[in-house]
């Protein structure tokens, strides 16, 4: 098919790591025609849009990039231990020239929808340019974080300040020098950009409804030994992210909390503490995330270590999370976050107990009648979270059906990659693949290789389509549910469950199966010729 008639072979939607990495492998190394349409007026998905203050990426910058490309892993060098925003956006830029990807993205065109052809076996993909192109293949690389929440707060447009959302933070930033601004949320996002926006502001007013487990993210510059080893450990470092728990160089301890004393306990979390980062989280015991007793052993070394930071009892109380075990809600890595609330011009408002009732055209006013008076407000309220993106385009399968529909109990999809009668339909890093569980570069080169690899195989039978049958995608669903079924994760108000949108359904929406099998079992399904799908060939139908 070709490029200039509306009809092309594949049609990627996204240009961020996903969409970027998809053009490549299809259209570099395997000759198919592609239109990516990109939202944005440039590359780098999430970190297009989130450019607030303090935006940099919580994974370590040497596993927070491509691998597929030994040249391309050595060439780029990271600043600091994690990347900042404009470091990752450059990298993906990088990575566009460096493959020639920009000349098949439209940039600023959001596709409105896609539209299954059971007669032809092709998607017919709009756009809100009016554009409209006849295609094989769909697949979102949407992300899972794109769709940003705004709660409806009674009377939010009569605010007569500046409003922000950190999802979508204007290009050319804030000066909140010498302002009064208020922040709702408490969340990744928020945990980065407090510290900086409590630099200029002349009062900041923080709004929490739930206080995070928050860790020391410990930033700076990497030792030149420690760069030059890695550098030296492509081929290792590779393969030990790709068959690991969560897509870092991280294990799960063997030995359990629960056997363990306090001084052990001690002993194990602190240096985790102090090197900062998700090894205390996700290279740490593994009873934590079953068993709520070992849990409560974590939970008190990281409460001590909020009131050794804050030095009001009170705020200290306040920050430390009630309710929930540690380690089901993602948590924020910070640079001074609790350090900022010693500072007397930083106020903590606990809006569990008095809940936002309005915004009123001077700021915030609470259900007990407590006002507050802003010059800027800046939402920090996260996402409507991996089945958001795509419940935004009208996604319509055999007989008209729309994923939204489908999904309206909670995603249903055949290892977070397919769903059945949306034939050719591909979904990276989708809900019920391990996707915002792992270090997602990780999981998208996964993804795109093996989107790339059912594509190429249906191209060499000359198979018109591809899909999942019913009882495997039920099968997987079911799947999904009792793997976290014995965890703790699904006792907190996350949204991992859905449950920071009013009105989502309460679905644990990633997969636990983790990074290295739930790679394994993909690689089997394909190795069984492609078990738990049909595919059909041209003029059959499914
Ligand atoms: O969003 P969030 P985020 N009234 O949903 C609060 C990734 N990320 O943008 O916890 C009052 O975590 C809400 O309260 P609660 C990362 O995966 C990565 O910060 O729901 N408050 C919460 O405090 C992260 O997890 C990186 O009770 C309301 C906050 O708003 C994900 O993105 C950096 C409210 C939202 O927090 C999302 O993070 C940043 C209401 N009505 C983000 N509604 C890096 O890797 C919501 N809230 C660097």
């Amino acid at each position: 098919m070709a490029d200039d008639t509306g009809t092309v072979d594949a049609v990627v939607i996204g240009a961020g790591f996903s969409g970027l990495y998809m053009l490549h492998k299809l259209r570099n190394q395997m000759g198919l025609t592609v239109r990516v349409f990109e939202a944005g007026g440039g590359v780098g998905g999430t970190w297009y849009w989130n450019r607030y203050p303090g935006a940099r990426s919580d994974s370590d910058s040497y596993v927070y990039g491509f691998t597929f490309d030994e040249e391309l892993w050595r060439e780029w060098e990271w600043s600091e231990r994690y990347p900042e925003q404009h470091e990752i956006r450059a990298y993906l830029e990088h990575v566009a020239d460096r493959f020639d990807l920009t000349r098949s993205i439209t940039f600023d065109t959001r596709v409105t929808g896609a539209t299954f052809d059971e007669a032809a076996n092709t998607w017919t993909v709009t756009t809100d340019t009016g554009e409209t192109v006849v295609t094989r293949y769909v697949i979102t690389a949407v992300g899972a974080l794109s769709s940003s929440n705004t709660p409806p707060f009674p009377g939010i447009d009569s605010f007569a300040g500046e409003t922000f959302h950190t999802g979508l933070w204007p290009h050319e930033g804030v000066d909140f020098t010498g302002k009064r601004v208020g922040i709702i949320g408490t969340g990744a996002s928020a945990v980065q950009a407090i510290p900086l926006i409590a630099k200029e502001a002349s009062d900041l007013t923080v709004f929490q409804r739930t206080a995070n487990y928050i860790i020391p993210a410990n930033n700076g510059p990497v030792p030149d030994e420690v760069k030059k080893a890695r550098l030296d450990d492509y081929e290792g470092i590779r393969e030990r992210i790709q068959n690991s728990y969560f897509g870092f160089e991280l294990n799960l301890l063997e030995s359990n909390a629960a056997d363990a004393t306090d001084e052990e306990i001690y002993e194990t979390l602190k240096p985790r503490w102090d090197e900062g980062g998700f090894g205390i989280w996700l290279g740490s015991y593994v009873d934590i995330f079953f068993d709520d007793d070992a849990n409560a052993k974590v939970r008190n070394f990281l409460h001590d270590r909020i009131r050794e930071k804050v030095q009001d009892p009170a705020t200290a109380e306040l920050l430390t999370p009630k309710g929930y075990p540690f380690g089901v809600k993602r948590n924020p890595l910070d640079s001074g976050y609790f350090e900022t609330f010693n500072e007397p011009h930083v106020h903590l408002v606990d809006v569990k107990s008095d809940p936002i009732a309005e915004i009123t055209p001077t700021g915030v006013r609470l259900e007990s009648g407590a006002e507050f008076a802003f010059d800027a407000i800046v939402y920090a309220t996260g996402f409507d979270a991996m089945t958001g993106p795509m419940n935004k385009i009208d996604i319509r399968g055999r007989g008209g059906e729309l994923l939204r529909d489908k999904w309206v109990e909670g995603p249903r999809t055949y290892l977070g990659l397919t769903s059945a009668g949306f034939p050719n339909l591909f979904t990276i890093t989708g809900p019920q693949s391990p996707s915002v569980l792992s270090n997602m570069p990780v999981s998208i080169e996964q993804h795109v290789d093996l989107v790339a690899r059912i594509i190429g195989d249906l191209r060499e039978r000359a198979a018109a389509t591809i899909e999942p049958t019913r009882e495997a995608e039920d099968a997987w669903v079911q799947h999904c549910q009792d793997v976290v079924a014995p965890t703790l994760f699904q006792q907190a108000d996350t949204w991992y469950m859905g449950a920071n949108i009013p009105g989502k359904p309460r679905v644990f929406m990633p997969n636990l199966d983790f990074v290295g099998p739930y790679r394994a079992k993909c690689d089997e399904v394909v190795a069984n010729d492609y078990e738990g799908f049909t595919i059909t060939r041209e003029g059959a139908s499914a």
